[in-house]
């Protein structure tokens, strides 16, 4: 239904990002997708390269006068950072001196934990260059881009997606029993996106040592999605369960190495008694066909559908693997032993992988309403939604 596709290097000279599935009749501006940007490049242990930056984006095609037309949609988004790196980014074959030049500054003492080693044995490259340039996670602003437009879409619909930092190096933060109605602007009031102030200080303390220290840290993200109709993904066939398009998504953004749906892991400790969430009639909670829970430990998602709960996602991040205090490598230009190369980096990173998750999640749910209600354009989106939701209505004594 949706499909998407970003393209281009963190030192090259844009972001492309195409979007392709979107209705036509959708309000769109380019400062809907440079909020989202925005927001992504928030956080308390970013590097100086953030500073650099200023993500903007300018729509090549697909939209006119304020809408959507329904064909690809098709955004830029330059590095502003490119300008320091024409030389090495020049596509243009070299001459003999410059290639000299560029071969001494290759980087061959490849990163434990990146894509550098295994991305030049596959690729058959010799500067880790040619690797590390794609897998750096300034690619998610492309992502970003493409998932701030399916949250347009899931926003005229009802659906909203926010997401808060619930642990960071080792820190957990009490999550409120409640989530805040609006979670995002909740959870974008704090330097770190935590709804807990007083870990939040003990995080920004980490943090400042680990920089001190030549150190990484990675962390977890809650993400919530609210507003959802019962019976969004399926349970007939393995590729079309929401749970596992969802961990697909997730997984697929940079350093994130583990995925929860509701008590995820906690789940396989207890017995099914304190799992299932209980049922009961509640009628007028038509998007969730008439019926409540006490508890929601599915995380809004039964037999990879949607219950019409909230959904729940927890997405945990490794630490960056650029370390200013260097891991021991090998150097594979020289075959010698060596401390592993130190580009300028990130302590951390992890609110921004909430906000990327939120990106994630946005595509997945926008893919699977328009699996659920077709339509080429929004009124007619709305019209088969509406359908659905007066056929809900009407069920379970509603
Ligand atoms: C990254 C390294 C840093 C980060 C970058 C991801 O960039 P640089 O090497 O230019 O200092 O800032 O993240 C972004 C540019 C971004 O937009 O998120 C890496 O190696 O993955």
């Amino acid at each position: 239904m949706l499909r998407f596709t970003t393209a281009g290097e963190s030192h090259g000279q844009a972001l492309v990002s195409v979007l392709e599935g979107m209705p036509a009749g959708l309000p769109l501006l380019a400062s809907h997708v440079d909020s989202e940007l925005a927001r992504r490049q928030q956080g308390y242990g970013r590097g100086r390269r953030m500073q650099i930056e200023k993500d903007g984006v300018e729509f090549l095609s697909g939209v006119r006068a304020g809408e959507t037309i329904g064909s690809p949609i098709s955004m830029l988004i330059r590095n502003r950072d490119w300008k320091n790196w024409q030389e090495i980014m020049d596509p243009a074959p070299r001459d003999t001196d410059i290639a000299g030049g560029l071969r001494r500054r290759a980087v061959t003492r490849v990163r434990p934990g990146h894509a550098d080693l295994t991305g030049i044995l596959k690729y058959d490259r010799d500067d880790a260059r040619d690797i590390l340039e794609r897998a750096s996670a300034r690619e998610t602003t492309a992502r970003v881009a493409a998932g701030s437009i399916a949250r347009r879409l899931l926003a005229e619909l009802g659906i909203s997606v926010g997401s808060h930092l619930v642990h960071l190096g080792g820190v957990d933060a009490t999550r409120p029993v409640h989530l805040p109605s609006d979670l995002n602007t909740a959870a974008d009031a704090s330097p770190l996106r935590t709804l807990d102030p007083l870990a939040e200080r003990a995080m920004i303390e980490r943090i400042d040592a680990a920089k001190k220290e030549g150190n990484t840290l990675g962390g977890i993200c809650e993400v919530v999605v609210t507003g959802l109709p019962v019976g969004l993904g399926s349970h007939v066939s393995w590729d079309r369960k929401l749970d596992g398009r969802l961990g697909a998504a997730m997984l697929s953004i940079p350093a994130v190495k583990g995925v929860e749906i509701g008590m995820g892991f906690g789940a396989a400790r207890v017995s099914g008694a304190e799992v299932h969430d209980e049922i009961a009639l509640a009628p007028g909670r038509t998007r969730a066909g008439n019926v409540s829970r006490p508890t929601n430990n599915a995380g809004g998602l039964e037999g990879g559908m949607t219950t019409g709960e909230p959904v729940v996602i927890r997405v945990a991040m490794k630490p960056i693997s650029t370390l200013m205090r260097p891991l021991g490598t090998i150097d594979v230009a020289t075959r010698e032993a060596a401390a592993a190369t130190a580009e300028r980096s990130d302590v951390t990173a992890v609110p921004a992988m909430g906000v990327i998750a939120e990106a994630m999640a946005a595509l997945v749910f926008a893919d699977a309403v328009l699996e659920k209600f077709g339509g080429d354009s929004l009124p007619e989106i709305q019209r088969n939604l509406d359908g659905y939701l007066s056929h809900l209505a009407a069920r379970l004594g509603g």
